[in-house]
């Protein structure tokens, strides 16, 4: 199975998108997601100049190969678009490989370990009567778990509040980057947030009990002391995961929040390798990995990482927003099903216009998420739909502390 053609296309359906297709001289297509979320035409020109002349005429069945070929062959290792390339490629080369099987991809992980996968949604407001109809919108559709966000007395708009809230359903419409020519600017005062976020979890509780898992993001802002800090003060209110708590970089910082508070950590949507995780995962200081498959050097750097974090007892969780386009999210789902120590997975619906182009197989029932058993990842992209959706710049926003001092966003 000989690799003949590698395209790079680029849509923008209510989002911008950057998918690989891999096709073999025997006519067998795969999709690969590369999407970087304001950083898209990065990610394509690295594919369409330095990778797809690699891949005319490679064995698309040497899998493993191909990715050490990329990702050693390359010299300059790691980082974002390195990785979101290397990880479409990868993504491709599964579902070919699977399609030739005539089996889905799962199967060929090792096969389902569960019979779906637990899925949390995101309910935001701006104000708590705006939060909990948002979170009985989410009930209503299905979500056995949930996001909590909410805006903070005093500041105009803050990250994970859908900017249309008001009226509460599920909002497949959250997306953060904004085609601006240049990125929106919020502000942001952590003081502000740690007074207010214990006194919505306590009202989330009251009124919707003990059970339902409750999740939530911090988004990278505070310090160590301050996030050890809001983990205590939550801790009354048994919380599924504080996430991003601190900068991700910071691998130690974990260490000092673990010390303070027994709420579960989540880190790792921004990371892309293996050795991000180096000390969180042999010191235990988290309970769950984010990362993405689009992310992470796709399946294969995927598998490797989750059974690592497997040895110390830790588990998946890995981000699945919108950013994260059907073909990234259909790989995520494939490997939920397989890999033994599942968490949860991040799920937002796509836009109905994201799905005029990418056509998927992937079910929501119950709850529960299954990649459904089309051979292969079981998504296809539409490229006359697509061709109607051209590139639009667009920017995640930038944050300042009400001083204009930048601050993380
Ligand atoms: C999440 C994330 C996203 C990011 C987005 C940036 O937990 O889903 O924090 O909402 O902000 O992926 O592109
Ligand atoms: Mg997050």
């Amino acid at each position: 199975m000989k690799i003949e053609t590698a395209e790079v296309v680029v849509t923008s359906p209510g989002r911008n998108f950057v998918t690989l297709r891999i096709t073999t001289a025997d006519g067998v297509s795969g999709l690969g997601d590369a999407t970087l979320n304001g950083r898209e035409l990065a990610v394509a020109a690295y594919l369409s100049e330095h990778v797809v002349p690699l891949l005319i005429g490679r064995d698309a069945g040497r899998i493993e190969d191909t990715w050490q070929y990329l990702y050693r062959g390359a010299y300059w290792r790691r980082g974002p678009v390195t990785m979101a390339a290397i990880a479409a490629v990868d993504m491709a080369l599964w579902d070919i490989k699977a399609k030739a099987a005539g089996m889905p991809l799962y199967q060929l992980l090792g096969g389902a370990s569960r019979t779906g996968a637990l899925a949390y949604g995101h309910a935001s407001g701006r104000d708590v009567p705006e939060l909990f109809d948002s979170i009985r919108a989410h009930l209503e559709a299905g979500y056995r778990a949930i996001r909590v966000q909410t805006g903070i007395p005093g500041l105009d708009s803050v990250y994970g509040v859908a900017a249309s809230a008001a009226g509460g359903g599920e909002r497949y419409d959250y997306e953060p980057a904004r085609r601006t020519a240049l990125p929106v600017e919020e502000s942001w005062d952590t003081r502000a947030y740690l007074r207010h976020i214990p006194g919505v979890f306590e009202a989330v509780r009251n009124e919707f009990g003990p059970e339902l898992p409750l999740l939530h993001d911090g988004h990278h802002r505070m310090t160590p002391i301050q996030a050890a800090r809001l983990g205590k003060s939550l801790e009354p209110y048994d919380l599924f995961w504080l996430e991003d708590a601190t900068p991700g970089e910071d691998q130690s910082a974990l260490r000092l929040i673990r010390q303070h508070t027994t709420t579960p950590l989540a880190i790792g949507e921004v990371f892309n390798s293996v050795h991000d995780y180096t000390t969180l995962l042999s010191e235990r200081l988290i309970d769950y990995v984010r990362s993405a498959v689009t992310h992470t050097g796709g399946i294969t750097a995927m598998k490797k990482l989750l059974d690592l974090a497997g040895v110390y007892g830790i588990k998946s969780g890995m981000h699945g927003p919108t950013d994260i386009s059907p073909v990234g999210m259909a790989a995520a789902l494939h490997l939920d099903l397989a890999i033994h120590n599942f968490g949860i997975q991040e799920y937002m619906r796509h836009s109905p216009q994201t799905l005029e182009v990418f056509h998927t197989t992937y079910t929501f029932e119950y709850g529960l998420l299954h990649p459904s058993d089309t051979p292969g990842l079981g998504v296809t992209l539409d490229d006359e739909a697509a061709a109607g959706f051209p590139y639009e710049a667009a920017y995640l926003p930038v944050n300042r502390l009400t001083d204009g001092t930048v601050h993380d966003w």
